[in-house]
């Protein structure tokens, strides 16, 4: 089966903003007396909004009505700090590696857990990059569910099998897996397990070489 179509998660493989994450959570955390580091926020790393906050309340209790408040507040002040992202916030090769993709024939398409996942490709203006975005309002099963990236696949009018995923996060690269996508693992969290690996993100990543391991990883499935 040809691949047909590249699909990227957005914050850790196209921008950063988990530092911006980690400042809207810390905010919350500290007006709450809780304790949250750093450290703390890689777990959050591509987990959803709820998700996000249940592992920062590590077992406390709160009703649902403070949890609905404080995700509310936790996302006015990331989308704070979002009024500072500009087009050179694309991390180092992804504009280069997108043009590449496109001349090359293939679709593009996001696949981000965050809801404010539009409004982030609007400040970088890449929006018009993609023939499919998938946020956080697509599905209703966060991944680590495969749900997002069938629903991607859907969209683009291929099979998932058709599809290569750039992910960051383990649940991601695990979702991508599940629904039959080939995996590309960006970065040093723990995405070893993708189909290739690409410590340093798509600085120096090149079409042809992807594809062309891609198809030896296939061959070697049989
Ligand atoms: P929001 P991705 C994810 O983006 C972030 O990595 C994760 O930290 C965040 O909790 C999640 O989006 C939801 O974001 O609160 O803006 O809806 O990596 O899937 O692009
Ligand atoms: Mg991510």
């Amino acid at each position: 089966m040809p691949i047909q179509a590249f699909v990227f998660d957005l914050d850790g493989v196209i921008t950063d903003t988990a530092e911006y994450h980690y400042r809207a959570w810390k905010r919350l955390a500290d007006e709450n007396g809780i304790p949250f580091t750093r450290a703390d926020n890689e777990a959050l790393r591509g987990v959803s909004r709820r998700e996000s906050l249940l592992r920062l309340l590590n077992g406390r209790n709160i009703t649902e009505a403070q949890a609905q408040a404080w995700m509310a507040r936790k996302n006015g002040y990331y989308q704070q700090h979002l009024q500072y992202l500009r087009p050179a916030d694309a991390l180092p090769g992804v504009t280069a590696f997108l043009a590449a993709a496109r001349s090359r024939g293939l679709k593009l398409a996001i696949a981000s857990a965050s809801r404010n996942a539009r409004f982030v490709l609007n400040r970088l203006e890449l929006t018009q990059r993609f023939d499919v975005i998938g946020d956080g309002r697509s599905v209703s099963e966060p991944k680590p569910s495969p749900d997002l990236f069938i629903w991607v696949a859907d969209q683009l009018r291929i099979a998932p099998e058709s599809a290569v995923v750039f992910e960051d996060a383990k649940a991601g690269v695990d979702a991508a897996k599940q629904a039959g996508c080939l995996t590309i693992g960006i970065g040093d969290a723990e995405v070893g397990h993708a189909d290739i690996h690409l410590p340093d993100g798509l600085r120096e990543a090149r079409v042809e070489s992807i594809l062309n391991r891609l198809a030896a990883v296939r061959s070697t499935r049989g």
